[in-house]
Formats: C-alpha cells, sequence, structure tokens
C-alpha cells in the first residue's frame, strides 16, 4: 500500500512514522510513504500557503493553488482517492479501517488554520472524513491515527497473524482484563481460571468479561452486535454476578 500525505509538517507524519507497526510495515515493504508540502509549491517570494478568509473573522485559510499543485504531485506518484480529513467528514470507525486496508493508494490531506478554500474541497477531494467530535489543531494527527489504523490491518503487518486473529474474536467488543507475573500485586490475585491452564474455562471467562464490559461501559457497540446464544448467556453469567467489589467503571 501507497500513502501519499499533504501537509504542511511532513516531519510530524515521517517522524511518527517512524515507530510501531508502521515504522516495520514500511521496512516490510507493506507500506511507503510520500509526504508533499504545499509550502514548496508556493509562488509568491514568502512561500505563503495561507490567505485571509472573504467575508472576515479570525484565523487563515489554506490557498487553493499551493494544496492543488502538492496534491498534483502526489497524484502523479501515487493516486487513489483523495481523503480530506476534517471535522465536517464522516467518523472514521474500524469498519472504515477495513475498507482503506484494502486499497493500493490513497491520498491524505491534511488541513492546518481554519480550513482550505471550498474550492479546492470541490474540485480536488473525493472523500471528507473525521476522526471523532473533538477538536484538534490541525489533520496531522488525524493522519497518523488514520495510518496506524489501517497499516496494523495489512497481511503481514503485525507479525504473526494471531493478533489480528484475536482482533476478530473479539470484534465490536472492549478488550478482556489482562494479567502478567507477579501472582499478586498489592495483595490482588491474578483471577484463579487463568492459573489453570483450562483453555476452554480461559476463553469463555475472557469472552465473559469482554461481553461485561462492554454492556457496562459502552452499551452503544453492544446493541450494534447480534450475540450468539453461548454469547448471551456469557453475558447473563456476568450481570447476575455483578458485585459491589467491581472495579470497573459503570452503572
Ligand atoms: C477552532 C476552529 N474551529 C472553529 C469552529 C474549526 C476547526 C478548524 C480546524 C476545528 C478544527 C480544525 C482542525 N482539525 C482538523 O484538521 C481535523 C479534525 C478534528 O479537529 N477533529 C476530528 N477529526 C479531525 S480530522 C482533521
Amino acid at each position: 500500500m501507497r500513502i501519499d500525505v499533504v501537509t504542511l509538517f511532513p516531519g510530524m507524519v515521517r517522524d511518527a512514522c517512524g515507530w510501531g507497526i508502521p515504522r516495520i510495515a514500511q521496512e516490510k515493504g507493506l507500506l511507503e510513504l510520500g509526504l508533499w508540502n504545499p509550502r514548496d509549491y508556493a509562488q509568491d517570494r514568502n512561500r505563503r500557503v495561507d490567505d485571509r478568509p472573504y467575508g472576515g473573522g479570525p484565523g487563515m485559510v489554506m490557498q487553493v493553488q499551493p494544496v492543488h499543485d502538492a496534491i498534483q504531485a502526489a497524484r502523479a506518484r501515487g493516486g487513489g482517492p483523495v481523503i480530506y480529513l476534517s471535522p465536517q467528514g464522516r467518523r472514521f470507525d474500524q469498519s472504515a479501517a477495513r475498507h482503506f486496508a484494502q486499497l493500493p493508494h490513497m491520498i491524505l490531506l491534511a488541513g492546518r488554520y481554519e480550513g482550505i478554500d471550498e474550492r479546492l474541497i470541490e474540485r480536488d477531494v473525493d472523500e471528507e472524513w473525521s476522526i471523532g467530535d473533538y477538536v484538534l489543531s490541525g489533520g496531522e494527527p488525524a493522519a497518523l491515527v488514520w495510518i496506524d489504523a489501517v497499516t496494523r490491518l495489512l497481511p503481514g503487518a503485525l507479525g504473526d497473524g494471531a493478533s489480528a486473529q484475536q482482533d476478530s474474536f473479539m470484534d465490536g467488543l472492549l478488550d478482556y482484563p489482562h494479567y502478567s507475573r507477579p501472582e499478586v500485586v498489592d495483595g490482588k490475585a491474578v483471577p484463579d481460571v487463568l492459573l489453570g491452564g483450562n483453555h476452554a474455562d480461559i476463553e469463555r471467562w475472557r469472552m465473559k468479561q469482554s461481553l461485561g464490559r462492554t454492556w457496562k461501559r459502552r452499551p452503544d457497540l453492544l446493541e450494534r452486535l447480534r450475540l450468539s446464544d453461548a454469547q448471551q448467556a456469557l453475558l447473563e453469567e456476568y450481570i447476575r454476578e455483578q458485585q459491589t467489589t467491581d472495579s470497573d467503571q459503570g452503572p
């Protein structure tokens, strides 16, 4: 997969992609990253890429010409849909990540200032996506979230297929609690079932924890799922067993 990013801060994207899965994916040749700075395409002597908004008001707007020329350069090397990351976009989620992980090319456009001239969006942008309902100071953190979520889905990126399989076992649910050595921390012991070595029991316990935590913390996620009869039974067991010693958040 090749991802081209049009950004005024290419160093921020390059540096952050030098860690973790995006780094490994690049080393394995699964991910090729291209960076395009509109400032390199500015034509005036001060290399300006922003200007004041018509109609007045605070902030600046990214100019059409330098961004357009940077996108054209990215198209010539990579291509694929031009995806503008903006608060006005459709909400990015795991199913979107799975969709974009199947494309061979895409161009991410990260905005700064108040945004980009609307006519550039109309002419050059294919899709507009947001990563959530909070205010960032620019599109680069969103591009990094996008690259991370998509790259880890590329076959071979995760090292072992087990983690990816685990993801599908848990699809749409919150994770279960994890424990490692030592067996007791601060008087708190690891749940007995995890020490017993009965793998069917462990799998059932983990599924029950995932279902229970999702029920308590993110009922909105649970509503979107069709639970199997076995899962339904586990969740009912969890609800019955709820105790005041429970340290989880929720009602
Ligand atoms: C304070 C500025 N806001 C006035 C109502 C508008 C605004 C402009 C530019 C808010 C945020 C930004 C920069 N954000 C992004 O580029 C961005 C973003 C985000 O802020 N939240 C969630 N997803 C994304 S994707 C790109």
